[in-house]
């Protein structure tokens, strides 16, 4: 059993793994430089890393190699960064803060911003066809087919066009879940998955339970985000604090109200943790994500 606490543990993770990303990304001295230095600008330094943790800590229930994690788990997070990069330019969310500093195109320009969201996620895919995080090449296709799911018209970018749709607009409970299952839920249950997929063959009911985490851990961070974008500060959340409500847009709090938000949080809590229940001290990092997820304050 390792001896870290969490805090311990997923710092050793973030420091080790920001050093992945810098190698993995393409040198700000290389042509065209202006895109690189853009790329490293809005993938380094910043963020919590949640997905990347979901990913190492799923691939420890499947005794993956950490080696082979780590290019799974970057996939991911440059998905992630690049649709942060996307929603905070003008024609979505227009937003000038992010991960404490200037937003890609504030500090680049918009096309850069535009091309930067566009590089990572082409790089996202390349790394896991070309860096095999798992030697059989069926479950790599799977992988690939995943994080494409995940990402794209019936995952995030499907979401995010609900999002948008949804300004001004009074959406129910089951519209909104919708909404954000895609929009926030789908990459991060895919952290799960991928990171699963890195070790050996789990099998359809592990599978399953671990998916079950994801998809529970997944909608648990959208109402937290919605919570935090009402109670935080703009210091803390390094984000433009009460966004939401600014925008008009629908959210678990102006929904629900902002105790009912938060016991929908932490019975999605325990739902996640229902679902590790067959699972022993190797889904320890889970379960503390999960606690996390849910109790973090920024
Ligand atoms: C542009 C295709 C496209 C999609 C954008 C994820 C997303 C979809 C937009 C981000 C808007 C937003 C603030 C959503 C709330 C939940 C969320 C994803 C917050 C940011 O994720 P964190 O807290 O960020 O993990 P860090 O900076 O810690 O990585």
């Amino acid at each position: 059993m390792s001896a870290l606490t969490f805090k311990e543990w997923s710092t050793a993770h973030q420091h080790r793994f920001e050093e992945v990303l810098r190698n993995l990304l393409p040198p700000s001295d290389i042509a065209p430089v202006r895109l690189h230095a853009a790329m490293r600008y809005s993938v380094l330094d910043g963020g919590k890393r949640v997905r990347p943790l979901l990913a190492f800590a799923a691939g420890e229930v499947c005794g993956a190699e950490l080696k082979l994690v780590n290019f799974a788990a970057a996939a991911v997070e440059l998905i992630h960064a690049y649709s942060l990069v996307h929603d905070d330019m003008p024609c979505m969310d227009d937003d000038v803060l992010r991960r404490g500093k200037p937003t890609c195109h504030v500090q680049f320009d918009e096309a850069t911003a535009l091309l930067v969201g566009d590089a990572l996620q082409s790089l996202a895919f390349h790394l896991l066809t070309e860096r095999s995080p798992n030697q059989d090449a069926s479950r790599q296709l799977q992988m690939v087919k995943l994080l494409a799911a995940a990402s794209g018209s019936r995952g995030m970018a499907g979401g995010q066009a609900i999002d948008l749709d949804s300004v001004g607009k009074q959406l129910s409970l089951p519209e909104l879940e919708s909404m954000h299952i895609h929009k926030t839920g789908a990459l991060i249950r895919a952290a799960v998955l991928l990171g699963a997929h890195c070790g050996e063959e789990p099998g359809q009911e592990k599978l399953k339970h671990l998916d079950h985490f994801g998809k529970c851990v997944g909608l648990a961070f959208q109402v937290v985000d919605d919570v935090l974008d009402s109670e935080a500060d703009t210091a803390t959340l390094g984000k433009t604090a009460g966004k939401d409500a600014d925008n008009d847009k629908p959210t678990y709090v102006t929904l629900l109200g902002v105790q009912a938000a938060k016991k929908m949080a932490s019975d999605l809590h325990g739902e996640a943790l229902d679902s590790l229940q067959e699972f022993g001290e190797e889904a320890r990092r889970l379960r503390e994500l999960a606690d996390f997820i849910v109790l973090r304050k920024f």
